[in-house]
């Protein structure tokens, strides 16, 4: 090597190491004042009057900065213990950051010094305390921040590097304050803010223990065997099955950007999150500062967040899930964004179905379910209940295969309607929707030789009710299916029963 090349390596290695050195964050800086120690996200001494940050519950998300400078930001957080809906019918004492499940979202700027109070209602039974993932120091606040009821503490940190970050209790047992909901998101902007878009949303998934089964109704107490075997009852976005669907749903127009901040609290689970006919444009995975593209499915730990942004093209319901499927089908994994606005042919041909993903979860009717069961527990439930109930369950669970008026599919799945297989022993189909059924099968004189799964995942009450509108829908002959004989043919533990009579 000749010494003048040396001489070009050499610089150039030295400003390959200035620029991997610095960074994104260091690129934004300010000029460095001489004399002052200087170090990444440092942009300075706050300036100006301190500001009261802007703190939105879920799906909200506060309006950007929109600063230029460091500034002193006063954050106020309350931790109230309460009881909320989780399902239809069923309750939880959350512990929350701000009296929702996820806590309050808070959004700073890189750089700024963050005044954090974090409050205890006195009303609280337990001490809490928070562990900011965008704090730069010892458990990112919580030592700092031990907070028995009642009481009030006050730390301060200065906002190093941007990014979206967890905020969650670390108080012992750790594991029960984060399921019991007590985490939420913290945005750090960048320095030149982000860009804009339509909308922002904030969505977070955490995974919930209950002593009893998935939808058993009343309060339900924490199962900490359950949590400790990582079995949850329910996969939740934003805490409540039913959250952000029906009514409740997220909302956009036709040609909008759409910008989602997804967290993910745990305590247990990652999440492969996913919106049903959408894909991803942009995604800042783990909520850092690098950037994805066309994504389809991105992975969310426990403890860490995303930045996803997409273009709404076509009018419908998108679904959003954790593609671990049975957690949006059979815990509550499922939230849903309704996006309005002319068609697009070009883009895409057909008619919306929401059926086809959403069965009883699009607008959640469960409430004739929940009087069912009110009424079955103080025992006062009628007929009339029970086909209330058993139609919105036989909706979005039967009708796949039966069709919502009974008739089945020619060659595929028998009828319901007016079937003699049914009515020539009503009770015989407990052991049909309990154990499935296969083999062959005559019903109003047409042959079936296929196979129906068994329905596990429904509870007595459910199956009662079930087969209670069964009975008396589309000119059957009438009946009642109790939970008792549900349970009595539960206990049997009899082989599947065979088609043949
Ligand atoms: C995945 C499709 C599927 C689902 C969902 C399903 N079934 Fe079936 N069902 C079938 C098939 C297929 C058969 C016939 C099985 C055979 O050929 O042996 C059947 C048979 C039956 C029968 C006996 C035959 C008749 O027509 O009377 C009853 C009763 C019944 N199902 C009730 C229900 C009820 C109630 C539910 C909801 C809780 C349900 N099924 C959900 C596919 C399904
Ligand atoms: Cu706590």
């Amino acid at each position: 090597m000749t010494a003048h090349l040396k001489k070009v390596v050499s610089i150039a290695i030295i400003a390959m190491g200035l620029v991997s050195g610095y960074g994104f964050a260091a690129a934004a800086s300010a000029p460095a004042k001489p004399g002052s120690v200087r170090y990444a996200g440092d942009l300075g001494p706050p300036q100006g009057a301190p500001i009261r940050a802007v703190l939105t519950s879920p799906p909200h998300v506060p309006p950007p900065t929109h600063r230029k400078v460091p500034a002193k930001v006063i954050v106020e957080l309350e931790v109230i213990e309460k009881d909320m809906p989780i399902s239809e019918g069923v309750s939880y004492t959350f512990w929350t950051f701000g009296g929702t499940v996820p806590g309050s979202f808070i959004r700073v700027r890189q750089g700024d010094t963050v005044e954090f109070h974090l409050k205890n209602h006195p009303s609280s039974k337990m001490p809490h305390n928070i562990d900011l993932h965008g704090v730069t120091g010892p458990g990112g606040g919580a030592a700092s921040s031990f907070t028995a009821p009642g009481h009030e503490s006050q730390f301060t940190f200065k906002a190093l590097n941007e990014g979206l970050y967890v905020y969650h209790c670390a108080t012992a047992p750790v594991g029960m304050h984060v399921a019991n909901g007590m985490y939420g998101l913290i945005l750090v902007e960048p320095p030149q803010g982000l860009s804009p878009v339509d909308h922002e949303y904030y969505v977070m998934q955490g995974d919930f223990y209950t002593t009893g089964k998935y939808r058993e109704k009343g309060l339900q107490p924490f199962d900490m065997e359950k949590a400790i075997d990582e079995k949850p009852t329910y996969v939740l976005f934003n805490g409540a099955e039913g959250a952000l669907t029906g009514d409740k749903a997220l909302r956009a127009k036709t040609n909008e950007k759409i910008r989602l901040f997804i967290g993910n609290g745990g305590p247990n689970l990652v999440s492969s999150f996913h919106v049903i006919g959408a894909i991803f444009d942009k995604v800042r995975f783990e909520g850092g500062s690098n950037v994805q593209t066309n994504v389809q499915t991105t992975l969310i730990p426990a403890g860490g967040a995303a930045v996803v942004e997409y273009q709404t093209r076509v009018p419908g319901s998108y679904v959003m899930v954790d593609h671990s499927i049975f957690r949006a089908f059979n815990k509550g994994a499922l939230a849903i964004m309704k996006v309005d606005g002319p068609e697009n042919k070009a883009i895409y041909s057909g008619k919306e179905v929401d059926s086809v993903y959403l069965g009883d979860r699009d607008a959640p009717n469960l409430a004739s379910v929940t009087t069912a069961s009110a009424n079955a527990a103080n025992g006062t439930l009628t007929v009339l209940d029970q086909i209330n109930a058993g139609k919105s369950l036989f909706n979005g669970t039967c009708s796949v295969c039966h069709q919502a008026n009974g008739a089945g599919l020619a060659g595929v799945f028998p009828p319901l309607a007016k079937s003699d297989y049914l009515h020539a022993d009503p009770k015989r189909a407990i052991g049909v929707v309990v154990h499935g059924m296969s083999g062959k099968v005559t019903v109003n004189g047409k042959d079936y030789d296929s196979v129906m799964p068994p329905m596990n995942q429904l509870n007595d009450d459910e199956i009662a009710n079930i087969l209670t509108y069964v009975l008396n829908a589309w000119d059957n002959k009438g009946g009642q299916i109790k939970a008792s004989d549900v349970k009595a043919e539960r206990a049997k533990k009899v082989s599947k029963p065979t088609a043949e009579h």
